[in-house]
């Protein structure tokens, strides 16, 4: 079936400010007037339009990449735009590439990263899952993330060992202890305009919450930008451990959870830039020499494949000189590939910053 006029409407007329705006998205980059053409009259079987994914780049046209999945579907139905600007973010990820099988390899090849504890405060390494046989937010209904909401929490309350915790909905929560919980890191923030604009916060805070073991290093975020992000993380650099916990928790959790999966991009999630293994492994580092010039750290970052962030995670500012520093691609390949070109990255800079930078 076809967008329904309106739509095609509608999208005709943001398409064109679009162009007009300049603006430096991926999404305004690859979508070109042809590619424009066919796919606006697209319609995926879970109702989902060009508009429902690029909405987002609209609405801010200072986006990076201004394109987000609607509906699994969305990655093939609009594929000649998604295929260009995973190629694009991943690095260079063809057309004819698949994305390698799931492999965890071996967390004791890894070490601390930082041994004398003296950059790093603190890692995470966190992945996106999104239950199979769903949309993403922009499709969802409220009875959907209500039913997703349920599945998850079965499934978190079957966990054992370090792994059990509990569970507690935003909707039980008051406003102080929802900021107190961003502030630690623990809980997403609320009120992303790229997400808003995505229409990511329908219904919210229904069907939202987040799961924690007491120890607060493994959480779990229910239905915020994915059905699922599945994070460990602690304080200091043993990368190991904090890699180890993840790939439990993960296989504990497939056993009770089908995922949504692709033939060429592996795990899916409603960013394109969180598909394939979906693994983002970031430090909290100070590099008070190399910070110094920041425009040559994110030179360097760029060639190393990481991406900064500031401290309170993207589109926040670096506070107190804490930088996030995580891998920048998740897609074409394994996880343990993922860990050890951050691990190689940071280590890297880890040793600029001793020589002075
Ligand atoms: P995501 O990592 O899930 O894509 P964000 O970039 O928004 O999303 O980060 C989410 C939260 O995780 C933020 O509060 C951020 O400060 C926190 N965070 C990221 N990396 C680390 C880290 N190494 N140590 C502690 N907190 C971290
Ligand atoms: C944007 O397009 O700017 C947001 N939707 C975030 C995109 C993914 N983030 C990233 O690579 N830093």
């Amino acid at each position: 079936s076809h967008a329904h006029p309106d739509v095609v409407k509608q999208l005709n007329c943001k398409f064109r400010l679009l162009r007009l705006s300049g603006s430096p998205s991926l999404l305004n980059k690859h979508l070109t007037p042809e590619r424009f053409q066919v796919l606006k009259w697209k319609k995926t079987n879970y109702g989902m339009t060009l508009l429902d994914c690029a909405q987002t780049a609209f609405e801010n046209p200072d986006s990076s990449v201004g394109l987000y999945a609607a509906c699994p579907e969305s990655y093939d139905v609009f594929g000649d735009l998604f295929d260009e600007v995973i190629m694009e973010y991943h690095g260079d990820f063809k057309k004819s590439f698949i994305h390698p099988p799931m492999d965890w390899g071996d967390a004791s090849e890894l070490q601390n990263i930082d041994p004398d504890g003296k950059y790093v405060i603190s890692t995470r390494v966190r992945t996106a899952r999104s239950l199979k046989g769903y949309p993403f937010n922009p499709g969802l209904t409220e009875d959907q993330y209500l039913e997703i909401e349920d599945k998850v929490v079965d499934a978190l309350t079957r966990l054992e060992g370090d792994l059990k915790g509990q569970y507690v909905g935003l909707i039980n929560m008051t406003p102080d202890e929802i900021e107190k919980m961003i502030n630690d890191h623990i809980l997403y923030k609320e009120g992303d305009r790229f997400l808003n604009a995505a229409r990511a916060y329908r219904f919210w805070p229904e069907g939202r919450g987040y799961f924690y073991n007491p120890d607060k290093t493994f959480i779990v975020w229910v239905n915020e930008e994915d059905h699922m992000r599945i994070i460990s993380l602690q304080e200091g650099g043993n990368l190991a451990e904090v890699y180890q916990r993840l790939a439990d928790a993960v296989t504990d959790l497939s056993y009770c959870l089908e995922f949504e999966k692709h033939e060429r991009f592996g795990y899916l999630s409603m960013c394109p830039t969180n598909i394939g293994t979906g693994i983002r492994a970031s430090v909290h580092i100070k590099l008070p020499n190399i910070s110094e010039d920041m425009e040559k750290l994110k030179e360097v970052a760029k060639v190393l494949n990481l991406q900064i962030r500031g401290t309170g995670g993207e589109h926040t500012e670096s506070q107190g000189g804490v930088l996030d520093i995580s891998n920048k691609r998740r897609l074409g390949i394994t996880e343990i590939e993922v860990i050890r070109e951050m691990n190689n990255g940071i280590q890297q800079l880890i040793a600029m910053e001793k020589s002075g930078g």
